[in-house]
């Protein structure tokens, strides 16, 4: 293959070199622990070959030396000793219990091999479900080893697949690509590339990127274009630091995005300061929206999200203005019910503001790699495609990710129908503490497995509460790897320094296990053969990759006018009718709503008032923290330290009116179930009538036998699952409380 058109920068020093007492080596921090980045690390090692210290690679181009603290205690991280070290199994009769015994590698497959393919025989290869949590790097490992066995359900435990895919298959339907804030990430000459404009204003909607990072998003790139002069707009129920910083910050209340969005546009449209070329060149329906837009004066929007009105019409303002604008947003869009109608809404300001496809606007990420295509996809017998849980019920689900719908899933679980579910393969999620909109439901509806594997780095409530195999997995000190797609279109390289006890990487796993359901679908011998194999579109081996990483693929702007955005290489978008469509045709002929639109998030003031007086506080959760990457870390002792407890955030004027303290536990409760968390008062809470909260708590310290605590303090504990029209969007970020003080002894 014709060596990469893509762009490498020589590092001045090797990928691994000698200093003082230690080798030091080159690596991305691409999973596990989770983290969605990959961030550039050097690892430093001592003579006895133990991770003793990491610091980020100042010669790292993306990220330019900078680290979390989670990566710089992975020394504590990856020798901790409650890592899982050796393959476990447990009896069927003995779930649930502390009695596992050690086992060979050999044994854990012999046993994996001969459950599943049992089960494929008496049920359909469809009886065995592949589940996995978020973005860390494992995913086309995992598809393909679903796919090759013949299932086609791979997919989550995340009601309404709340997390990026709304966004993803939103943008996939309406503009046949998914678009991403460009600031130069894709130029290995970064900010000083000549092609590349810096966005006049950045809005930054419903994501706290300095925490989060997330979807391969470097959330310091915000901070250097500040530094450069580029303005934001933060949309965000919370003064974070960013907010607190930005030229404007709407304090809008959880779940109504879509009509902040619906607002703006009515102010953009009506004022007539879109981009009309852009619109009458390249867009479909914009009668229809300009019609639908009439709904949302700013004056209603106001009363509908509690944003001030001339704040919502200055943001209008500031985003038409702005040449080029862009958008940087996050999982408080995908966790509301009405995810997709949100998501289309705020799209359309970028697209009717003509913001596509240009320098320092919105682009599309091709990669090296499309991760969330998955990888085997072919692998799957046609079949069994139809089978896939969902299909027939959501046909959004065409879009993006090739997954079952998760709301399908756990209740097909339930009823056994239209098939029976008999195992499951976990890897890289803790369900019952995390993902599941109901922990209760997610344990009984597995628990009627006939048998679950677990691949994990550590002991979970999950794999306590539900696997009969558990196969310990390596971090990524442990083992070598590439780091590709997501985002930025770099090729890294992570590279293993160490071993602990006899953990092996999650693609060792799946390569070898594939080999015993389908030998052909894996014909490689190592990891490295399979890293090669998928660097196919850079030219690059993995041992050459090594040597020269990263390389960065050539970027080009205004494809829909050369043509490269369509399959049939005609100027246009990859749609219907070749234009972005404000008015979907898609989604007309699967009978949604062509056009975006406001629900009320469900349950909450405006949609169950009644409920609302019982439970009168409007919940947010999960918003990301320095400490954690979801229910992982919690026996990092550090990093626990920086956060001991689950907290709900309340405003002070709030907790005077109840009567309550700073750091007082308390009971969270609504109409669903309750959890134990502990109070943090905090003027950052732009509303009194505003709560936040933590997710994905357990306590690693606790009983085994009670799934570590999982189900106390579990904020899921309030949710359901309750998909979108579309079967996106779930109300993760958007519920109801009350708070009230424990009795004596709880
Ligand atoms: N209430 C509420 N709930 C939420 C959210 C919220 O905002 N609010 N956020 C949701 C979102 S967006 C998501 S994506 C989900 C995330 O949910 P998950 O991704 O399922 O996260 P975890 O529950 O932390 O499970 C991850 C497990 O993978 C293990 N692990 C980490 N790295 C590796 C690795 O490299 N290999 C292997 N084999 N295992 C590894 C960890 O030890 C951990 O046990 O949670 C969701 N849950
Ligand atoms: N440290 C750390 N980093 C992570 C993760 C982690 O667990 N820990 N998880 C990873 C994963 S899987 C994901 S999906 C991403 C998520 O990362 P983000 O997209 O940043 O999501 P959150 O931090 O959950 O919420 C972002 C902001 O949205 C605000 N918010 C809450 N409700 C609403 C609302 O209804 N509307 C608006 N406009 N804003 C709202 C919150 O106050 C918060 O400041 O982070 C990834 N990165
Ligand atoms: S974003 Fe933070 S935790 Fe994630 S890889 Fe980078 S330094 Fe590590
Ligand atoms: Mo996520």
């Amino acid at each position: 293959m014709e060596k990469s058109e893509g762009i490498t920068i020589p590092h001045e020093k090797p990928w691994r070199y000698e200093e003082g007492e230690y080798t030091v080596t080159r690596g991305s921090a691409w999973s596990g622990p989770g983290c969605h980045l990959g961030c550039g690390v050097l690892m430093y090692t001592d003579k006895d070959g133990k991770l003793v210290k990491v610091e980020g690679d100042p010669e790292n181009p993306m990220t330019e030396g900078r680290l979390c603290v989670r990566c710089l205690d992975m020394p504590e991280i990856v020798n901790h000793k409650d890592r899982l070290t050796y393959p476990m199994k447990r009896a069927r009769a003995d779930r649930g219990k502390n009695k596992w015994e050690r086992v060979s590698w050999d044994e854990a497959y012999d046993i994996v091999e001969r459950e599943f393919n049992a089960i494929k025989d008496e049920y359909g290869a469809e009886s065995v479900v592949f589940i996995h949590g978020t973005g860390r790097d494992i995913a086309p490992w995992q598809s393909r080893l679903c796919w090759s066995f013949g299932s086609p359900n791979y997919g989550n435990v995340l009601s309404g697949n709340a997390c990026y895919l709304p966004r993803v298959a939103g943008m996939a339907a309406t503009t046949g690509s998914f678009w991403i804030a460009d600031v130069a990430q894709h130029f290995p000459d970064r900010f000083d590339h000549e092609g590349w404009t810096m966005p006049e204003v950045m809005f930054v909607w419903g994501n706290n990127p300095l925490i989060a990072n997330s979807d391969g998003f470097f959330g310091h790139w915000v901070i250097d274009l500040m530094k450069r002069g580029m303005k934001t707009v933060v949309i965000d129920p919370r003064v974070t630091f960013l907010a607190a910083k930005a030229n404007l910050h709407l304090p809008i209340r959880p779940g109504t995005d879509a009509a902040l969005a619906l607002g703006m546009l009515n102010v953009i449209i009506n004022e007539e300061i879109y981009d009309k070329e852009f619109v009458d060149c390249w867009c479909y329906g914009f009668d229809e929206l300009k019609e639908r837009v009439q709904e949302y004066p700013a004056d209603r929007v106001a009363a509908i999200t509690w944003i001030p009105e001339d704040k919502i019409v200055r943001a209008a303002r500031m985003l038409a203005a702005a040449k080029p604008a862009t958008l940087q947003w996050g999982l408080a869009i995908d966790m509301t019910r009405e995810a997709i109608p949100a998501g289309q809404a705020i799209a359309a300001l970028f697209q009717i503001t003509g913001n596509i496809d240009c320098p320092g606007g919105l682009v599309p990420p091709a990669e090296i790699m499309a991760y969330s295509g998955g990888w085997g996809r072919d692998l799957l017998p046609p079949e069994q495609e139809p089978k896939r849980l969902g299909l027939d019920r959501y046909r959004l689900l065409q879009m993006g990710f090739k997954q079952s719908s998760p709301d399908v899933l756990i209740e097909t679980m339930e009823t056994g129908v239209p098939y029976e579910i008999h195992g499951a393969h976990f890897q890289t999620t803790n369900g019952i503490a995390c993902m599941g909109a109901d922990p209760h439901r997610v344990y009984n509806a597995f628990n009627k497995c006939d048998f679950i594997v677990s691949v994990d780095l550590f002991m979970t409530p999950t794999i306590m509460a539900l696997a009969d195999v558990v196969l310990p997995a390596a971090t990524f000190a442990e083992r070598n790897g590439i780091r590709v797609g997501d985002g930025p279109q770099r090729g890294e390289v992570i590279n293993k320094v160490t071993q602990i006890g006899e953990c092996k990487s999650d693609m060792q796993i799946n390569l070898e296990l594939g080999k015993r359901f389908n030998p052909e679908a894996w014909p490689w011998e190592k990891p490295e053969e399979m890293f090669t194999e998928l660097l196919k579109p850079t030219g690059y081996s993995w041992e050459e990759l090594r040597e020269e990483a990263p390389v960065y693929l050539p970027v080009e702007y205004y494809k829909y006018k050369t043509g490269k955005m369509r399959n049939d290489g005609q100027p246009g978008f990859q749609t219907a009718t070749g234009r972005i469509e404000l008015w979907s045709t898609f989604y007309n002929a699967a009978e949604l709503d062509p056009l975006p639109y406001f629900e009320e998030p469900d349950p909450g003031p405006g949609s169950t008032p009644e409920l609302f007086e019982q439970y009168p506080l409007v919940l947010t959760t999960g918003a990301r923290n320095w400490s954690y990457f979801h229910s992982e870390h919690r026996q990092i002792e550090r990093l626990r330290r920086m956060h001991p407890d689950p907290i709900v955030q309340v405003h002070p004027d709030k907790l005077a009116e109840l009567g309550m303290e700073d750091g007082e536990w308390v009971w969270i409760e609504n109409q669903n179930g309750r959890a134990k968390i502990r109070i943090e008062s905090t003027p950052i809470l732009t509303d009194p009538r505003i709560v936040a909260c933590d997710h994905a708590w357990w306590r690693p310290e606790g009983d085994p036998e009670k799934f570590f605590d999982a189900f106390e303090y579990n904020i899921n504990n309030l949710m359901v699952y309750s998909p979108g029209k579309s079967g996106f969007g779930s109300n993760y970020k958007t519920s109801i409380c009350r708070l009230y003080k424990l009795e004596d002894g709880e």
